[in-house]
């Protein structure tokens, strides 16, 4: 009985041909049994990697892999490549083993994907040379934002034990054209250069280097202090330098590529070169000068800002932009995307632009910290795109993305998130692909190439992003999340004795005239950061795009917006809009149950489900919150709050800033109205 039970079980599985899938193999799922004739004459750690890809996966005509000096190939840079058909056979050639290596990745990807490839003639150079992930990973295992479990990296259990996802990891990013990684949290431990941390460190760059990849860390600007038990760290201090030196010395006796450092000085209570008066650039200089003649880099971030009279969102310009030339040529200045802090929407931060003489990197955040950790989907590719519309990309030098990574089976905490990591690495590479070009390379590698499901999937996936922004914090809204885990809305969030800018009061600025940061001349004047015609345009309440509109103004709640309605009726529709394209995303989602196996279907169906139940919550939340101020009624077509505002007021999630809020934190109870089908 038991043996009937399963064959039939096992025919229903094999018809279906839906295998059920945790996740685990991402975006590289072909079956590897290939056995392909693969030409190469040369081997290197990295050659053998190309060679052994293609012969697994590759099924079609034999191809051999070149190593080429001519015009063409040396233009093309280091990491690119070409892919020619050549009679029968297709040659992919490069400069460097490198190159080879990204070729590979591409022709399997081609093939993965369905495309046609009888006849081949691909050059493909990547816009940046460095392509970096940074991971806000604790040495103690967990991770700051991060909300797909613990840390990759055991340190633990390191050097002696290694974990087979180390290498699976480095796979994935090199097929994708990420080509460095940062280990540890930008709140780093000192303890990370420690000779044994060092250890550890050194047994990753070993398994990374076959696929290009490039080990860095953060580091902590007090270390000199607490490794070396110097009593400064003050970077003009010669005791100081030495020790710089001679730890950089070490790291690169262990490691001979070793990349360099991220730091995060002088931000958010961490040390820097301002506790003894210097400025940034001495900070970045004097480590910069250590890694030198190794060919390393010190990635400095322009991430500060105190509690002082100064508009949030004008400080980083401020403190940065004076020390624009006066960087080593070995210093990129990172920055985030937005001038305050990974918000759903962001105008572009005005640093970039305004130093015409210091190398610029650009940090995006991968994992969602203010878009619904790995609950909700927001395929985030259009939000990096809409950076790209205002910097032009030939204007930066580099591109980091803090990773969505942890050590769960899927990665990313959800499936349909591991498409951010997907396009952030292609992005990195290529900055002018189309967010829905990236999208169908991912569902087509991830799930089926079936168009029944790429298809509505694209959609879906490209209208998440604004669903978000609609649901949390349209017109420009920003940081009106709960305090601590960033989950949920608090906009009314008091906290005795706090930072006021980091109280979302200090960014609404809700009243009974309106709503909205006046950052126009008759305000802070951070339109007066941006080039004149931007700051023109966003300066007038009448011309400012009305996405950064209350970004930039504090509007009336009569206010008429461009549609005709009242600010506070549109603000509603808004909020409206997002929910009701969570509810359609659940619905969408069932319709794609015929294409996907049941193990990622229910994983999905389940945390879009939560997603649409705190749309209700976001929207009820800001919106009774705001009405107390506005005292205007729901337009008639926007659905009837299902809580009460005094009720959400006393939520408070139980959750630190690492965790996931699981479903049964959530203030359920019972009435959402569920979606129409
Ligand atoms: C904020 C995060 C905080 C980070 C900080 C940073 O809330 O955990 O340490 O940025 O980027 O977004 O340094």
């Amino acid at each position: 009985m038991i043996r009937k039970l399963l064959v039939s079980l096992f025919l229903l599985v094999s018809i279906s041909g839906l295998h059920a899938e945790d996740g685990s193999r991402l975006w590289l799922r072909q079956d590897g049994t290939a056995n392909a004739t693969v030409e190469c004459l040369l081997h290197s750690l990295v050659l053998d990697k190309a060679q052994a890809e293609l012969k697994q996966f590759w099924k079609g005509n034999p191809v051999s892999l070149q190593l080429f000096s001519d015009a063409e190939h040396v233009a093309l840079g280091r990491e690119g490549y070409t892919i020619r058909t050549s009679g029968e056979n297709i040659v992919l050639g490069s400069v460097s083993e490198a190159g080879l290596l990204y070729a590979a990745y591409h022709l399997l990807r081609l093939q993965a994907m369905g495309e046609d490839i009888a006849s081949l003639d691909i050059r493909e150079r990547p816009a940046y040379d460095v392509r970096i992930l940074n991971h806000w990973d604790n040495l103690d295992g967990t991770i700051e934002r991060g909300y797909a479990g613990h840390s990759l990296w055991k340190w633990e259990e390191l050097p002696g034990t290694v974990s087979s996802r180390y290498e699976a990891y480095a796979r994935a990013n090199a097929s994708i054209g990420i080509n460095a990684t940062v280990l540890n949290n930008v709140n780093a431990s000192p303890e990370m250069l420690s000779t044994d941390y060092l250890q550890k460190v050194k047994v990753l760059a070993d398994i990374f280097r076959p696929y290009n990849i490039k080990v860095y860390l953060s580091v902590n600007f007090a270390s000199p202090m607490v490794l070396g038990k110097l009593s400064t760290a003050d970077p003009l201090d010669k005791n100081v330098s030495a020790w710089w030196k001679a730890k950089v010395q070490e790291i690169y006796s262990l490691i001979p590529d070793f990349g360099g450092f991220l730091v995060k000085a002088n931000s958010e209570g961490q040390p820097g070169p301002c506790d003894y008066h210097r400025t940034h650039a001495e900070g970045a200089n004097m480590m910069a000068e250590a890694l030198k003649p190794y060919g390393g880099i010190v990635m400095w971030r322009a991430f500060v800002y105190s509690p002082s009279d100064n508009d949030r969102a004008k400080q980083a310009y401020l403190e940065f932009q004076p020390l624009d030339g006066k960087f080593l040529d070995n210093v990129i200045v990172q920055v985030k995307n937005g001038p305050i802090d990974f918000q759903p929407r962001e105008p572009y931060s005005p640093l970039f632009g305004a130093m015409k003489h210091t190398p610029l990197m650009v940090e995006f955040q991968v994992t969602q910290e203010y878009l619904g950790h790995s609950n909700h989907l927001a395929y985030l590719a259009p939000m990096w795109k809409e950076f790209f519309d205002y910097v032009a990309p030939n204007t930066i030098q580099a591109v980091s993305g803090v990773a969505n990574i942890g050590d769960e089976a899927n990665w990313c905490g959800n499936d349909l998130a591991q498409a951010n990591w997907y396009a952030f690495g292609r992005l990195a590479w290529n900055p002018e692909l189309t967010s829905e070009a990236i999208v169908q390379e991912w569902l087509k590698q991830t799930f089926t190439t079936d168009t029944k499901f790429t298809g509505p999937m694209e959609d879906m996936m490209m209208r998440s992003r604004e669903a978000v922004v609609d649901y949390m914090m349209p017109l420009g809204l920003h940081h009106i999340f709960a305090w601590g885990h960033h989950y949920g809305p608090e906009p009314w969030c008091i906290i005795p004795g706090a930072r006021p800018d980091w109280l979302p009061s200090y960014y609404h600025q809700a009243d009974k005239e309106g709503l909205g940061f006046d950052r126009s001349h008759t305000g802070s004047n951070a339109v007066a950061q941006y080039p004149e015609s931007l700051a023109k345009q966003f300066d007038s309440i009448d011309t400012c795009p009305e996405e950064f509109l209350l970004w930039f103004h504090h509007v009336p709640w009569k206010h008429q917006m461009k549609s005709g309605a009242t600010l506070w009726d549109e603000l509603c529709r808004h909020y409206e809009q997002g929910l009701k394209e969570t509810r359609s995303f659940c619905q969408t989602w069932k319709e794609m149950k015929p294409y996907v196996d049941a193990e990622r279907y229910n994983a999905i169906a389940e945390r879009l489900q939560i997603q649409a139940n705190d749309a209700v919550w976001w929207k009820d939340a800001c919106l009774l919150y705001f009405q107390t101020f506005s005292k205007m009624p729901f337009p008639k077509d926007v659905e009837r709050p299902v809580y009460k505002l005094k009720k959400l007021m006393k939520v408070k999630l139980p959750i630190s800033n690492y965790e996931r809020p699981t479903p049964e934190m959530l203030p359920r109870d019972g009435k959402i109205p569920a979606y129409k089908e």
